[in-house]
């Protein structure tokens, strides 16, 4: 605990120092979560990350989250330094879905809309015609298939298949999943529903279908979130990595959070429901990546060519939501 206290003085020092903001997605450890906020940075999904980078005015920003999110910010604030803890936290679904064979599989349906999740790498946007977060998929595709659009979706099937079955929209299915969400286990959580039977149960759509069928709300992070603090239950069953914790307890400080199982035997696994690569954004890397901050070592780049390419799908999401 001392040795974390001098750390976060020291990233306090330097954050000011170096014109930085910190920038903490939902998923890393709760103490990252919490010097965001007393630094006057952001915790919050993909989307608002990047939002709130581009419309901050300082020079530098420090992405605590995973790859996609780091090349995200950079697409919307290219005039900006953007730092990254590690470069090695990536995500199942980017690694999942390269550009090379992705690109063929949309080669061999040109008739068809492009719609990516923002879990992706920036040459994967370049080449969809439109990017969406889960707190936005299901209204895109609900409006292009309104148009009659025909939709390749990517990477991940489950939440492609939820959109899919609320929308009733024509969709062919990347077949990639979160290692995360996928855990989890409807048997399991059938039975942990039978020890509270007040309790809502949460559920983030990259969980599996069996596990969605059983939820009270499905949603993204930000509308888990909020489903928490709206819905009158006591307790909540909670499907999603479990760093989101920190900000659902916040907003709901009465209620009483559960996560939910994701091993077999209705017994709770209390570390599987972590993003390996969120949790590598600790506090030793948050320094380090401000120090090194006149070296590129922890810095995101993303291709002229690429971030033109990239820009366009995510501002059509941007403005579809605005
Ligand atoms: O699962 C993830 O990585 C999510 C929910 C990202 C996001 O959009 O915030
Ligand atoms: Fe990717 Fe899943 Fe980790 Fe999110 S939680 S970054 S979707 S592996």
């Amino acid at each position: 605990e001392i040795e974390k206290g001098k750390y976060k003085a020291r990233i306090k020092l330097l954050l000011i120092e170096k014109n930085a903001v910190l920038v903490a997605h939902y998923y890393t450890d709760p103490e990252i979560q919490a010097l965001a906020e007393e630094t006057g940075g952001c915790v919050s999904d993909s989307l608002e990350m990047a939002r709130f980078g581009r419309d901050h005015p300082a020079k530098t920003l420090i992405v605590a989250g995973v790859k996609f999110m780091g090349e995200t910010s950079k697409i919307l604030s290219p005039e900006k330094t953007v730092l990254m803890p590690t470069l090695e936290a990536t995500c199942s679904l980017d690694i999942g879905c390269p550009i090379d064979t992705f690109s063929d599989f949309c080669d061999a349906h040109p008739d068809h809309t492009v719609v990516v999740y923002a879990n992706t790498s920036a040459a994967v946007k370049a080449r969809a015609d439109w990017v969406v977060t889960s707190s936005i998929a299901l209204e895109i595709v609900e409006h292009l298939d309104s148009e009659g659009k025909k939709i390749i979706w990517g990477p991940d099937r489950h939440l492609g298949s939820y959109i899919a079955k609320q929308t009733g929209a024509e969709m062919l299915m990347w077949q990639g999943d979160c290692i995360v969400h996928d855990e989890f286990k409807a048997k399991a959580l059938r039975e942990l529903k039978l020890l509270h039977p007040n309790a809502a149960v949460l559920v983030h759509p990259e969980s599996p279908a069996s596990v969605v069928e059983l939820a009270d709300a499905v949603g993204s992070t930000s509308q888990l979130i909020k489903s928490a603090q709206q819905m009158e239950n006591d307790t909540f069953i909670v499907a999603t990595d479990r760093g989101i914790f920190y900000k659902m307890q916040q907003a709901a400080p009465d209620k009483l959070l559960i996560e939910a199982p994701t091993g077999g035997n209705g017994a709770t696994c209390k570390s599987c429901a972590h993003c390996p690569w969120m949790a590598m954004n600790g506090l030793q890397a948050i320094e380090s990546s401000l120090m090194a901050i006149d070296t590129s070592e922890h810095e995101i780049f993303v291709d002229d060519d690429l971030r033109e390419g990239a820009l366009i799908p995510l501002n059509r999401m941007l403005n579809f939501a605005a």
